[in-house]
This record gives structure tokens, sequence and C-alpha cells, in this order.
């Protein structure tokens, strides 16, 4: 332990604590920018600085480590004055439209620390003009607006250090985060998993938002307007309005989505639970047939993104199943719409995702069946909950409803599908009572469980030792099939999820989170799971509907034309 004095008061601390993490534990407030809790310090802004006995020049906080004895002060006129100019520069630079920006208001690191450190507009006027040229809207999901940087560098340690791919980098000057070969973000290896809008500190990256469009097509009387919803929304949208994360909120955005106006409010559980009896089915299969193993998952399209441009030849072990999202969409446009009698060009098919990368999923060429698009708007739970408060919908105090019918019945096993192992666990509870006959009839499968980047089990069904594996984030991804390629690893069944902890973490889910607001609504998630009575995709009596009046058998003809896929790229 090393102990030192800051402000007067002393304190033991581990020897490699930053001096920030000191302060942390004496409850003194130092402001910071580029400092993330999750990321690499790369001490960009210099605005969480201090002064050091004996030191004339100032010293970082975030990345300077306690020294024995050390004399620390944080508050002196000196130290504010440095800090204030230091934000005044940043702000110098800003621009200055905080009213219509896209960053809520409260949530702007930038904005809060003006605020704090009372550093008025009129003091640093911002005279530049908005650059059109700094703003990339190419990509379907990120939108980058480089007018609004403070080069604090969190976005390109997210995607380099976290993610593993690498897509930002300082220009030779540190003036500008550009991309790689400076190339539009259409045309990088960005996966949309979004993890950068998470942790960028301002409004200079952001989702390419649908709100317009949705809020369009749901006053159009001409349109029939069905929502699904996804897994993680249900448990974590809650917190925009202040709730507790993991708290389970279905009703009320039901009940919302119908105020908003919705003519059927549907579930993507139901169409998770469909996408375990196809999938179940094929890894049944491939099992029997020794053949393209391991199976990998294949509902994460950041992952997809992923193994396209990394390995291409681990594509025909990726699981030919569309996601949930895409399949709901094809039977909303199929099913429900020969169910309701509604021709489906007039459905516009919406979904509720924790995930910037579907909006990149829904536009895929592969994902329309006859020119249709399975799916037509995808909102993230950021989107619906700023469309709540534009409409000034009661959120909180709005009466729970119930999800429409058909397509609105979802298990245990499908909500899980949220957080990272829960893809497994479901497909583990029916693979291994179709395969037993119905002499397995394990619920819980706690091995893989867990945030953990990478988790490996081994299961015996039948006799046979059947080797999972479960990932999180592209990095550990990488470093999984890095072994699976050598030979190195032998599963039968891997879950890639793209986001780290799984889609309970994704981009398009509230900000922050960090890993005790991942861990409660990891929590909420499975506490969802224990109290729905149904906690096996194949005892979902709407999914047993659906294949008894329309698909025939998983895996048959219907549902490969509808609810499967190859990868064109
Ligand atoms: Fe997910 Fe999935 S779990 S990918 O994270 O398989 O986004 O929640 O909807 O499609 O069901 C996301 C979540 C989601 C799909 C399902
Ligand atoms: Fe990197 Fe993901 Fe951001 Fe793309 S969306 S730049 S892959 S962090």
């Amino acid at each position: 332990m090393v102990n030192l004095t800051i402000d007067g008061k002393k304190i033991s601390v581990h020897e490699k604590s930053t001096i920030l993490d000191a302060c942390k534990k004496l409850n003194i407030n130092i402001p910071t920018l580029c400092h993330h809790p999750e990321l690499k310090v790369d001490g960009n802004c210099n605005i969480c600085c201090v002064k050091v006995e004996g030191k004339d020049d100032f010293v970082q906080s975030c990345s300077t480590l306690v020294e024995e004895n050390m004399i620390v002060k944080t508050n002196t006129d000196e130290i504010n004055n440095k800090r204030k100019s230091i934000l005044k520069d940043i702000l110098s630079n800003h621009p200055n439209d905080c009213l219509t920006c896209e960053k809520a208001s409260g949530d702007c690191e930038l904005q809060n620390l003006c605020y704090i450190m009372d550093v008025n507009r009129d003091e640093v006027p911002f005279d530049g003009k908005i650059r059109m040229d700094l703003i990339d809207d190419s990509g379907d999901s990120i939108v980058r607006d480089m007018n609004k940087c403070i080069l604090c560098g969190r976005c390109i340690s997210v995607c380099r250090d976290i993610q593993g791919i690498g897509i930002y980098e300082f220009n030779n000057e540190r003036d500008l985060v550009n991309t790689v070969d400076n190339k539009p973000l259409k045309e990088t290896e960005c996966i949309n998993c979004g993890q950068c809008i998470k942790v960028c500190p301002v409004g200079a990256l952001y989702e390419k938002t649908q709100i317009q469009e949705a809020l369009k097509a749901l006053l159009d009387n001409d349109k029939h307007v069905v929502v699904q919803m996804a897994p993680a929304v249900k448990n974590t949208l809650g917190e925009e309005f202040g709730l507790k994360p993991g708290t389970d909120v279905t009703g009320k955005v039901v009940a919302s989505l119908r105020k908003l106006g919705a003519n059927k409010v549907f579930n993507t559980d139901f169409s998770a639970d469909v996408t375990i009896m196809e999938e179940g089915t094929e890894f049944i299969n491939r099992l029997k047939e020794g053949k393209n193993l391991p199976l990998l998952t294949s509902c994460s399209p950041g992952w997809i993104k992923f193994v396209e441009h990394n390995y291409p030849q681990l594509l025909n072990n990726v699981s030919s199943c569309k996601s949930p999202q895409q399949m709901f969409g094809a039977l909303s446009k199929s099913y429900y719409a020969k169910k309701s009698g509604i021709d489906p060009k007039d459905i516009v098919s919406i979904s509720i995702m924790p995930c910037t990368a579907k909006k990149f999923e829904a536009n895929r060429p592969e994902m329309q069946i006859n020119g249709i698009k399975d799916v037509d708007i995808v909102l993230t739970t950021r989107e619906l909950a700023k469309m709540i408060k534009l409409k000034n919908i009661p959120f909180l105090d709005i009466e729970d409803e119930d999800f429409d019918k058909f397509l609105g019945k979802g298990t245990g096993a499908a909500r899980i599908f949220a957080t990272s192992g829960g893809v497994m666990e479901a497909a583990l509870r029916t693979v291994s009572y179709v395969l037993t006959n119905g002499e397995m009839n394990d619920i819980d499968y706690k091995v893989v469980r867990g945030l953990e980047g990478i988790k490996e089990a081994e299961v015996e069904i039948n006799g046979t030792n059947v080797k999972v594996a479960v990932v999180n984030g592209a990095l550990n991804a990488k470093k999984l099939l890095d072994k699976v390629v050598k030979g190195e690893a032998n599963y039968h069944f891997i879950e890639v999820m793209g986001c780290p902890g799984g889609c309970l973490a994704g981009g398009g889910a509230p900000i922050p989170d960090n890993i005790e607001i991942k861990e409660l609504r990891k929590e909420g998630l499975y506490n969802s799971d224990k109290n729905n009575e149904i906690r096996r995709s194949f005892e979902n009596p709407e999914v047993k509907e659906l294949y008894d009046k329309y698909l025939g058998e998983p895996g048959g003809h219907l549902a490969h034309k509808l609810l499967h896929t190859h990868y064109l790229d």
C-alpha cells in the first residue's frame, strides 16, 4: 500500500492506483473528459490536472501513479483556472447548437463540465462554421459529426481495445479523428456495434435516427403498423425514466406503443422462440451428420459483419437462420398478413432494438422476400424513449397492457437471448429435450451464464459430450475463432454476440452502462425468465400454432423460404 495526502487528507491506496483513483476513494471530485473507467488511459484532455508538491508542472491525475508520501492539491485557484482554460479551448472549437444536439441535455459531459466550472458561452464565442465535410452519415447505423468532436480519443480506444476492430485514429497533427484511410464509415470494416456512440462524451457520434419516419408511418391511416420489441428493451427502457436497471417494463412499453399509434404490438421474444426451433433443428442435424461444426449463432448482425470480413472460411459454419428481428419481420408480412387479410405491401414493420447494427441488418439485400423488406424501420431503445417523451406519454403512470395475439407470446428462454449465454441456454433447453425424447428436462444451464468474455462448457446429452462456447464482444470472438481456425479448439456449438455482455449492452441501449448496470440488467432478465410460466421455446403455444397451421415442420420448405438466408458478401 502507498500512503499519500490529498487536499490535507491522508489515505492509503494500492500501489497501482492513480491519483484519480485515490481522489475517488476520498470522494474528491475531479473533472474528466477523456477518462472512462472501462477504457485504456490515454491522457488526451488534461482536464483532470492536479498539482503535486515538488513538481512545477501540472500532472494528469488519470495517468499518474501514486507515490509514497506524495502531497497532492486538487482544488486551488491555479488548478481551477488551468482547467477552465482547457475547457474554454475546447469550447472555442465546439459548435453552438446545444438546443438541437443529438446528445440529450444532461447527458453531454462537456455541457455538464461548463455548468459545474462556470464557463459561459459569451466568454468563448464559436465563430467557426459547421463543415459539412466533417459529417459522415454514409452508413446505415452510425453518424459521425466531427464538428462536435473534442478529441478525447474514447471512440479510438473502445473500437481498438475492446472490440478489436480499430476503425478510428488521430491524424498526424492530432487535431482530428479520422477513419483508417479516411474512408466513409460505410466503406470501412465497422460492424455497426455502436459501442463508440456509448462512450462519446458529446454528440459527435449517434445513431442514424428513424424517429420521423416512424412517426409518419404511425400517423398514416393507409398503413398497418406492426411493432416488435426486443428482449433487452423490456428490462432496460425503464432506465430512461429513472427506474432501476433490469426493471421489467414490458406492459408499459406495450401501452406506450399503442398510444403512439401502433396497430399491433408484437414481441421479438416470439420469434426468438421460433429461432430456437429452427437453429435447434439445424444443430441436431449437423450434430448427427458431423457436418459444418461448430455451429455458430447468427442473431447478432455486428458479429455477422465481423465474420464476413475476418473469417470468410467460417461462413458455412454460421447458422442459416435469420435473426429473430428478421424472422419476425418476414412472418409479419406472410403469416400475420394472411391471418389478418392485409396486403403485405400495406404493412409497415417497425422494430425496437437495443442495437444499432439492427438498422444495418434490416437494410441488407438478403433481408427481403420478393422485393418486400422484412423490417422497414429500426428504432433503438433510446429513440423509443425519446418518442415517448416527445408525445408526452406518462410512461411511469401508464397502465400495463399485453401484447397482441399470434406473434405476442414469448418464453423465458427467449427473454434471456439478451444476455451473453442466453441463446445457448435457450437452445440447450430445447435440444436436450428433443434429443432425449423428453427424458432430459433441465431448465437452468448456469454454466453458460455470466458476463465474462469467453465461457466454455460441456453438456452430456444422450451419451454425447456436447462442447459449447459462448463469446461476447468482437475482440473475444477473434481470440476464440483464431483457436478454432488453427484447430486448437473443438466445439460443437458457439454463441457469439458482437457487443461486450450481449444485447443488454448493445449500441442502442440506454447510456451509461457500466459493469454494475450490466449486472443489474442481467439479473432482471433472469428474473423475467424465472417468472415466466413457460420457459422452453417448443412449449410456446403461439409457436406451436405457427408450425401447425402455417409453416409445417421446423427446417421445412416454407420455414427455409421465410426464416433462413445465406450471406451474399
Ligand atoms: Fe438482441 Fe436478438 S437477443 S440480437 O441482442 O437474437 O438487438 O434484445 O432482439 O434479433 O430476440 C438485439 C436483444 C434481439 C434478435 C432476439
Ligand atoms: Fe468501431 Fe463499433 Fe464504432 Fe464501428 S460502431 S466504429 S466497429 S466501435
